[in-house]
């Protein structure tokens, strides 16, 4: 059936008869999508508000399907509809309703980059419209994480995203939900509650470890450092041609680092009194001498 007939056909019956004719019902392009900030936009559903249901684009989310299904693709809904089963949302009020083949809803995420280090999970929530046989597939840019169906009230769904492929999206990426098609006409799955959260950090903080016989950190071009850091393996301690100051520009050799005339000469003072207890001691039981004060 060729798609001009389609289309003229489409403005006087429900598309929903030609569900599944993909071939004579082309995806549209996806525009560029303004990125959203991390962990997402809306990913309740609760925005726009409607009163039951409406075909209404979520906000921050780009919804569509094939072209013969413009417009009966996506629904926001509210919760207790009784021809969609009167099924609670998982989340606030709403969810939104994916009724026919090829209808889909993205939106671009900012990945930030502790995030891409310690990857994240996906969890959402899903159902179906009780006479229906509908599913959800969940693609992050072009991969696929999961497909499925659940039948009644939502049910919970988690997905990780590792490290190594959150790292491989950059710094952000599409997340798509779509429908599941099982068959021809109404197969409206039901989404919501989605979250991203990241992973926790493997390790709190950072190690750097410098190998090698001769450890160095050198300050400024590498071929002509202004100054540079490194370790006295003779002595077990670390050394710079640098001056090193402290926050309050005092450097490491004033103050209580720095030589003290005073400080030592009542270190000697106290050294030498600890010495005489000692000889005394020793001389006691056999001599009347004491040492003394000269
Ligand atoms: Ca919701």
């Amino acid at each position: 059936m060729p798609a001009s007939f389609l289309r003229a056909l489409c403005l006087v019956i429900p598309c929903a008869v030609f569900a599944g004719h993909n071939g004579d019902c082309p995806i549209p392009s996806t525009p560029a999508l303004a990125e959203q900030p991390w962990p997402g936009v809306n990913l309740d559903f609760e925005s726009p508000s409607v009163e039951m249901y409406a075909h209404v684009d979520p906000e921050a989310w780009f919804s569509a399907g094939d072209f013969c299904h413009t417009n009966r693709n996506t629904y926001i809904s509210a919760s207790g509809i009784g021809p969609w089963g009167n099924i609670p949302p998982a989340s606030g009020n709403q969810y939104i309703a994916l009724q026919l083949a090829n209808a889909f809803i993205k939106q671009r995420i900012t990945l930030p980059q502790e995030v891409r280090k310690s990857g994240f999970t996906i969890s959402f929530s899903l159902s179906m419209r009780g006479s229906n046989d509908a599913g959800i597939t969940l693609l992050l840019d072009d991969t696929q994480l999961f497909s499925g169906k659940h039948s009644g009230d939502f049910e919970k769904k988690t997905v990780t995203v590792n490290s190594t492929l959150a790292n491989s999206l950059g710094t952000s990426f599409v997340i798509t939900f779509k429908s599941f098609p099982t068959g021809e006409g109404d197969r409206t799955a039901f989404l919501d509650n989605v979250e991203l959260s990241a992973l926790p950090s493997s390790v709190d903080g950072a190690i750097i470890q410098l190998t090698g016989d001769s450890p160095t950190v050198n300050f400024g071009e590498p071929d002509a450092p202004i100054c540079e850091l490194y370790l006295n393996r003779a002595e077990s301690r670390l050394e710079s041609t640098c001056e090193i100051s402290t926050p309050d520009h005092r450097r490491l050799d004033d103050g209580k680092y720095a030589y003290d005339p005073a400080r030592e000469l009542e270190a000697l003072k106290a050294e030498i009194t600890e010495l005489r207890r000692t000889v005394n001691k020793l001389i006691m039981p056999t001599a009347s001498i004491e040492v003394g004060d000269r």
